[in-house]
């Protein structure tokens, strides 16, 4: 048995069915990215970390719960990670992006279910997820019916924190969410026997503060003319950010950053001439789900931007770093965390239709496309706003709803493909 065999035994993952996951996915990966020409040569770091996805980090988690560490996992990028690392935890994500892991979600949930959803509950229950094995904290939210719900089945077999999200942005609602982080830091603190302080907490927030900024600074490459690295790349790099150590990470991220610079004097772009840019709106893009972005960028488009949870709202706005005590520290988390991400289980939430128009225009975008992952009901009724809207502008827009599996891609290529030449 190899090391990683030997890992994942250790985990009580089920090693025949995982396996048929570890063989997927060299083959996705080689067709979705390694066949991109001209990629930055700094990938490689993240090439590496997807290559061995269930084998690098987990082993690191685990040496770390050896040291004392404990492994807190989250599903929404409402949940404040600096509390984590300030109670000396480590976080992780948790959202599923694989057809892999749909099944096993459909035996305990109704298939109307969002696959988000239905992947996150399979990687636990089957035990084909080592990151699903590894965390002494899974932390839910009460953001939509589908997840609620799902969270209840999820206490059967691993242990649940549920935060309870205000659904409107109004003063009392900044006030209970300052509450619920109050909660959350009193679970953590148990949990983790150490205590939240204004000081760990504020290194942590800059820690965070920091990976978002590189991020930023990558994700400003891509309001370029000439764009150096492809929508597929960042998309990769964003979803390795939930789980991936984030001091590494951010350095990872600013040498791939120095690199692009220098891509930019020599007027390097990954894009031929008259590409058209395309800006994503919708639910998030869990990995391994890459398929959206594979179909656009070989199709005559170039992702330039996402108003996804696994993009722009994950990496726009730091938190506030004046420093203060403790109750300060937590007032800027709840401000950072509830005023500015627009998910659609907020009513009303004008703010996330202003944000796609003012994206559109500072990453130069052609046109927008409005994913909703099928059977996610608020996203999918808050279409009619995002395209009346866009309408309005005059920015061209469509709607795409699909899931994790194959089975639409044709019609997906055909689809996308004639919204493209119409640009
Ligand atoms: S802040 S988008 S990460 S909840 S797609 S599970 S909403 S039925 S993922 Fe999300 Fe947080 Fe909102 Fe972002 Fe439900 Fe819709 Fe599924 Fe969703």
């Amino acid at each position: 048995m190899d090391k990683n065999h030997e890992m994942w035994n250790g985990l009580s993952m089920d090693l025949d069915k995982h396996d048929l996951l570890c063989e997927a996915l060299p083959q996705a990966f080689g067709d979705v990215f390694l066949s991109q020409e001209d990629r930055p040569e700094k990938m490689d770091y993240f090439n590496a970390v997807t290559a061995d996805i269930h084998g690098i980090r987990p082993a690191e988690l685990i040496e770390a719960q050896k040291n004392g560490q404990k492994v807190i996992g989250s599903f929404c990028i409402h949940v404040p990670e600096e509390v984590v690392w300030a109670a000396n935890g480590i976080s992780t994500g948790l959202c599923s992006g694989s057809q892999f892991w749909v099944p096993g979600g459909e035996k305990k949930l109704p298939t109307a279910t969002c696959p988000l959803i239905k992947a996150s509950l399979g990687a636990r229950f089957d035990r084909t997820c080592p990151f699903f094995r590894i965390a002494d904290l899974f932390v839910g939210e009460t953001t939509c019916d589908g997840k609620k719900k799902a969270w209840e089945i999820l206490a059967e077999d691993a242990p649940m924190y549920i935060m309870d999200i205000p659904q409107m942005k109004r003063k009392e609602d900044f006030e209970k969410w300052e509450k619920e982080i109050n909660l959350y830091i009193d679970r953590l603190e148990d949990l983790t026997g150490n205590k939240v302080t204004a000081e760990n907490l504020h290194d942590a927030i800059v820690m965070i503060n920091n990976k978002r900024r590189a991020m930023q600074r990558l994700y400003d490459f891509r309001k370029l003319d000439n764009v150096p690295i492809s929508g597929r790349d960042t998309l990769l790099i964003t979803q390795i950010s939930f789980f991936d150590d984030p001091v590494r990470f951010t350095q990872k991220v600013n040498e791939l950053c120095d690199e692009l610079d220098q891509r930019v004097k020599e007027n390097v772009s990954v894009f031929k001439k008259g590409t058209k840019r395309i800006l994503l709106t919708g639910t998030p893009l869990s990995i391994p789900n890459w398929k959206l972005h594979q179909i656009i960028e070989t199709n005559g488009g170039a992702v330039v931007g996402e108003e996804l949870c696994t993009g722009i709202r994950y990496i726009e706005n730091p938190v506030d770093e004046t420093k203060g005590d403790l109750d300060t520290e937590v007032k800027n988390l709840a401000k950072r965390y509830l005023g500015s991400i627009n998910c659609a289980c907020f009513t009303p939430n004008k703010s996330r239709i202003d944000d796609i128009i003012r994206l559109y225009h500072e990453y130069n975008a052609d046109g927008v496309i409005d994913i909703n992952l099928k059977f996610c009901n608020i996203y999918d009724t808050e279409g009619y706003f995002v395209e009346k809207r866009l309408q309005e502008e005059n920015i061209p827009c469509i709607g795409i709803e699909t899931d994790y599996t194959d089975e639409d891609a044709e019609q997906l290529k055909t689809r996308i493909g004639a919204f493209i030449e119409m640009l």
